[in-house]
């Protein structure tokens, strides 16, 4: 019997498939293993049951979407995952991977972890630069599991990941969030020589009140691949409310006069933090495209 389902975690070129009756461990039928190069975590499969616990893939349905960091299938939500402190927040590494996700037509959310670590003030300036962005703003101390309920809330009935750099505290998040999932599926981190657990694989879990949630391996850097410059500017969602009124319908609002988007940096209606980082990254593209 044929049955849908999705591919939860890969492992050693087998895939922990999701159907209905549960969990079936299974390989590609090898023709498959041809024609797809991979079989990405989050793709929707067929496969025939070989027996209770195993099973065969016979076919990947198209994708919905793909993000490339990490590579995962059909989500629809990225939480951005930084820590206010132990890695310090850079905005310009989150204004960078919020742009290569707006590019990769997923929605985003951010999560400042580890907010026990600061003042509350420092929080709020983070906050106020995403929340005046449009973004909604999630602030956790996960070990303490301090607004691990208004995310999962969030997160019920999309599937999403936790991306970020690395020791920000993804892990402990996606383990708060459902910490029976957790214990069934197993270790998924490795510990580096430093005595820390590094996240080396995506893998899906259930979220409580539906929806699926995947813990991801941190990133360092990142490269806007794919993304020119007159791409970039349709990446800012804050930007899209002026630029209709910019002079030109070409203007990267940089140095064009009447521009409409630097006006409301100006006046406050866009921060300047978002706008500076936007410069930077704008000029990274040129010298990347030169
Ligand atoms: N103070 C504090 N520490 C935290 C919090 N959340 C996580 N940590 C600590 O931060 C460290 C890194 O946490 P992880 O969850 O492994 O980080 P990660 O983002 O999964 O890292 P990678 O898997 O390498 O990408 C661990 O020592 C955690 O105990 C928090 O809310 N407050
Ligand atoms: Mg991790
Ligand atoms: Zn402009």
């Amino acid at each position: 019997m044929r049955r849908q389902g999705t591919v939860m975690r890969a492992f050693g070129g087998f895939y922990y498939v999701l159907v209905e009756s549960g969990f079936l461990t299974c390989k590609p039928r090898g023709k498959l293993r041809l024609e797809k190069d991979e079989i990405l975590v989050g793709d929707r499969v067929e496969v025939s049951a070989v027996d209770d616990d195993t099973g065969i893939i016979e076919q990947v349905f198209d994708r919905k979407t793909v993000l490339s960091r990490p590579k995962i299938a059909n989500v629809d939500l990225t939480v951005v995952v930084i820590a206010a402190k132990n890695p310090d927040p850079s905005t310009l590494l989150v204004d960078r991977y919020l742009a290569l996700v707006a590019h990769h037509g997923l929605e985003a959310v951010l999560c400042i972890n580890k907010a026990d670590l600061v003042d509350e003030s420092a929080i709020q300036s983070l906050f106020d630069i995403y929340r005046s962005a449009g973004y909604d703003v999630f602030v956790t101390a996960a070990i303490y599991g301090h607004g691990i309920d208004e995310l999962r809330q969030r997160l019920s009935e999309t599937t999403s990941v936790l991306a970020g750099p690395s020791g920000v505290g993804k892990s402990v998040i996606f383990k708060a969030l459902c910490p029976e999932a957790e214990a069934k599926i197993g270790e998924v981190s490795r510990r580096t020589g430093r005595g820390r657990h590094t996240t080396r694989h995506a893998q899906l879990v259930r979220v409580e009140g539906g929806g699926l949630v995947a813990d991801s391996p941190g990133f360092s850097y990142l490269r806007l691949d794919g993304i020119s410059s007159s791409d970039l500017r349709l990446l800012y969602q804050e930007f899209r409310l002026y630029m209709q009124q910019c002079k030109f319908k070409s203007c990267l609002h940089r140095a064009e006069p009447e521009c409409a988007v630097k006006e409301a940096v100006e006046s406050g209606r866009i921060h300047r933090e978002r706008y500076e980082n936007y410069l930077k990254l704008l000029s990274e593209i040129e010298l990347d495209q030169g």
